[in-house]
């Protein structure tokens, strides 16, 4: 993550009524998970979209003007990373997504680093992985996120070649040779991935006839602090996103039962394929459960959970997670006070499907937990009729329900 060092960031940040519409503050969160100080934003509304460096070039002009103002107080701290070279400690951070021809255009004439919103998403992920199959996973993503840049540099250089004649020159070569050595890392990755997902259907077997819950939902939700109060366990939470980028499974034993509950890493809005890719094996195990608790944080603004529901919603398809039974955990009620309470368990009642199993309560209080437990023991049972299960058509109708509303 920084290393003990002060990483600062400058935030770029374009609007256009073409392009997803991130989250300010979510993005905050982001960067500060990966150890940027933000000390200055430039946002843009464009009128069009400049494909060579997404930005209008008279913003970028007034950014290289404004760069060593910028970085004023840090004076002494980005001479010396001119000195020593140590790019990463100053860099431009975009809050959209950028394409690869975009990244080296900006990096070319600002001279600093940028890293788009998907590369920032996958340096949270390297800071917090600590199994091999996470670190696998993460270097699967970054070459999938990698590559299609680096190819579409040398196709782009090759197109250039071509126009000047050299038609088998050595562009080409390096073309071919990157294409290889890209080739054999993802063959190499996803034969190291392969293994451990073979000892994991082994394990999955093994417990075949033990009900299996997954808890779901979009990052920060608290499902690790809910699986920690309901197992007495210690897994890492924090208020921050992506602290949980492995897969846990845990025993837990109601009234004589046994059963397995698992938390994952969390979703995010507009989560780049590459990383969904890279994370098939341990996100399709929620495809496998035999319920699922789709955790949400309702002390967030309404629009907000209907965001990060349809996030959520939208993953589950993604991944094959369907057919199977939910329970809405509406989590972190204990931040907000009775009236805004009431008044937001009547909207998302409206939301929700009528015929759901939905649970209000506060992952970090036991009471919540046991309850959870108990209902958990009762759809297991049967002993609650009411346990919605939803298609894939029904959550890609949900999706688009909620796009109506936002
Ligand atoms: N007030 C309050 N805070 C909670 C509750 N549940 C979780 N939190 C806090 O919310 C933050 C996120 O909790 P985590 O359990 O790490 O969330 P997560 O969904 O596992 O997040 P990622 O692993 O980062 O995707 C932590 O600071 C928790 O202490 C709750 O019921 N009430
Ligand atoms: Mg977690």
């Amino acid at each position: 993550m920084s290393n003990g060092r002060n990483k600062i960031a400058i935030v770029l940040h374009a609007r256009h009524p073409t392009l997803p519409i991130y989250d300010k503050e979510e993005f905050e969160g982001l960067a500060k998970a990966a150890g940027y100080t933000i000390i200055k934003w430039y946002s843009q509304n464009l009128k069009k979209i400049n494909s060579k460096y997404l930005i209008g070039v008279g913003k970028l002009e007034e950014i290289v003007q404004n760069q060593s103002g910028d970085f004023e107080g840090h004076r002494d701290d980005f001479a010396t990373r001119i000195e020593k070279r140590r790019e990463e400690d100053f860099v431009y951070l975009f809050l959209n997504r950028l394409k690869p021809n975009q990244i080296r255009n900006l990096s070319a004439v600002l001279k600093t680093k940028v890293i788009d919103r998907d590369l920032l998403i996958l340096e949270i992920f390297e800071a917090h992985a600590t199994t091999r199959e996470a670190n696998i996973q993460i270097k699967l993503a970054r070459l999938f996120l990698e590559s299609t840049r680096k190819q579409k540099e040398l196709s782009d250089k090759l197109v250039t070649e071509r126009q000047g004649r050299d038609f088998m020159g050595k562009g080409y070569g390096a073309f071919e040779a990157y294409r290889r050595s890209f080739k054999e890392q993802r063959k190499n990755l996803v034969n190291e991935l392969e293994v451990i997902r073979k000892q994991r259907d082994l394990r999955r077997n093994a417990r075949r006839d033990v009900y299996n819950v997954s808890i779901v939902g979009y990052t920060n939700a608290g499902k690790t602090t809910l699986l920690n109060t309901m197992k007495g366990a210690e897994l890492d939470t924090k208020d921050s996103p992506f602290t949980t980028v492995s897969s846990v499974t845990r025993n837990l034993t109601v009234n004589g039962e046994e059963l397995t509950i698992s938390d994952s890493v969390g979703f995010v809005y507009d989560i780049p394929h590459e990383i969904i890719e890279a994370f098939l094996s341990t996100l399709e195990e929620v495809a496998f459960a035999d319920c699922i608790i789709l955790t949400l944080d309702i002390s967030d603004a309404l629009e907000e959970i209907f965001q990060k529901l349809q996030t959520t919603f939208q993953v589950l398809v993604k991944i094959g997670a369907y057919n199977i039974p939910v329970v809405y955990f509406m989590n972190k009620v204990d931040k907000l006070d009775t009236e805004t309470f009431t008044r937001k368990q009547a909207q998302l009642l409206e939301i929700i499907p009528e015929d759901s199993v939905m649970f209000f309560g506060s992952a970090l209080e036991e009471e919540t937990a046991e309850q959870l437990c108990q209902k958990l023991y009762e759809i297991k049972n049967s002993l609650t009729p009411s346990t919605r299960v939803l298609s894939q058509e029904s959550l890609s109708a949900m999706v688009e329900r909620i796009k109506v509303l936002l």
